[in-house]
């Protein structure tokens, strides 16, 4: 049996947002705390030690990271070519290059030599030798149309018929590496792949529009003892026979991944046989304080009631509460900000409601077609704070319809809208400002 650590999605560089600057190292604590997971996944890789790891894919949010993030996604990387443990990086979407093949963001390690680190950026069969014997890795990374299609063959094809004609080509490449292989040797496929059965979280709108879908019975197949997936930040098992996970992403890119457990798996595979281990990583915890304190009382009190309420120490925080605009002067944002200060970072957003919705002026029904100036007339006669203007509005309105399109609108000598302003009622209610703006 082989002993192998299976980790995906990195995305180091990814959610400053959530970080802040550190004034000891320079760096965004978001960054240290990404450095931190993947440093304690190259710990236990080395600890155990195992024979191999495999990176499901997205090392970076893109295929052009600064250096400095660059590197210390390799001091990591080189820990383990240093210690001979093979690994192999797969390519994930995040880590292509958008125009054409190659230049994704793990080729370095091939052209720099880096021992014992193989770079996954197309369907092959890696054979590998570990300190535990042979194995087979085939590598699916992030299939792209122009991968597979040229833009000839696509022309004049719906969307569905594209994503038929890229599945019936990848069907073709990869039964070619399955007959190749053999079949005495343990194998792994490895694959970044959205597989239809997943359930999805943040990835599926990073990706939007770029990618496609793969049935899980096209990569389920009995000539693979193991199935290890990148792409989807959520870890799940898809399938026992063969044995089929997502480690998902090792830190939480954004608060879509608040609920999810994050780590790695470790993994023991043997010719025809499987087990996993899911290994959690003690990530920054993500909070959300929500509260509608349209019925509070006292919203201030009940805002920093819900915040009491909520471990916040050392968590990444944002707090949604959704207020009255008549209580927009009870909030005291100073009191609110000491409350959170023990949080890592925090954002606090407010939303007013009017309790008080518009109605929809009946005499406007969709079944009835009015003129424009029987609508600004029936309009007007709803809107009794709008009368000192109303004569002079219906006046511009008239003056405007029956002029010439070609001619200024407001030339010298014609009539302009003429109303004094102070005529206006005082409106002291926010909702009133806006439906006047
Ligand atoms: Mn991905």
């Amino acid at each position: 049996m082989l002993k192998l650590l299976h980790l995906s999605d990195i995305h180091l560089g990814s959610g400053f947002i959530h970080g802040r600057l550190n004034p000891d190292t320079g760096l965004n604590t978001r960054l240290e705390d990404f450095i931190a997971a993947l440093t304690l996944c190259i710990d236990r890789a080395l600890a155990e030690p195992v024979d191999l790891v495999l990176f499901g894919g997205d090392a970076f949010p893109d295929a052009t990271p600064p250096p400095l993030v660059q590197q210390a996604l390799a001091q990591q990387f080189c820990r383990l070519s240093a210690a001979s443990i093979p690994t192999v990086l797969l390519v994930g979407n995040h880590d292509q290059h958008a125009q054409g093949l190659g230049g994704a963001s793990l080729s370095i390690y091939r052209t720099l030599g880096v021992p014992d680190v193989v770079v996954g950026d197309r369907l092959e069969t890696h054979r590998i030798q570990t300190r535990n014997g042979p194995v087979q890795v085939v590598t699916l990374p992030w299939l792209t149309r122009s991968s597979l299609l040229t833009r000839p063959e696509t022309e004049g094809l719906s969307m569905a018929q594209v994503s038929d004609l890229l599945l019936d080509r990848l069907r073709v490449a990869l039964e070619g590496e399955i007959r190749r292989l053999d079949d005495t040797l343990p194998t792994i496929l490895l694959a970044h792949a959205m597989v239809d059965t997943a359930t999805y979280g943040a990835e599926r709108f990073l990706a939007a529009g770029r990618g496609f879908t793969i049935p899980m019975a096209l990569l389920a197949r009995p000539c693979f003892d193991y199935v290890a997936l990148g792409h989807v930040h959520r870890h799940q098992i898809l399938c026992q026979h063969p044995l089929m996970i997502y480690p998902g992403s090792i830190e939480r890119v954004d608060f879509s991944e608040e609920q999810e457990e994050k780590g790695y798996l470790l993994v023991q595979v043997g010719r025809g046989q499987a087990t996993a281990e899911f290994c959690p990583l003690p990530v920054r915890p993500f909070r959300t304080i929500q509260v509608d304190l349209t019925a509070a009382e006292d919203p201030q009190v009940a805002l920093l009631a819900a915040i009491a309420a909520t471990e916040i120490n050392g968590a990444v925080v944002r707090c949604l509460y959704i207020l009255r605009p008549d209580q927009v002067d009870q909030i005291d944002l100073g009191a609110l900000e000491e409350a959170l200060a023990s949080a890592h970072t925090y954002t606090l957003q407010a939303e007013l409601k009017t309790l008080t919705q518009r109605s929809r002026l009946p005499e406007l029904g969709t079944d009835s077609r009015l003129d424009p100036l029987e609508a600004l007339a029936t309009y007007l006669a709803n809107r009794p704070d709008l009368s000192p203007m109303a004569t002079a509005m219906m006046a511009t309105a008239s003056a405007l319809i029956a002029q010439d399109p070609d001619e200024d609108p407001l030339a010298p000598g014609e009539d302009t809208l003429n109303f004094d302003l102070e005529d206006l009622p005082e409106v002291t209610d926010t909702s009133q400002q806006l439906r006047l703006l």
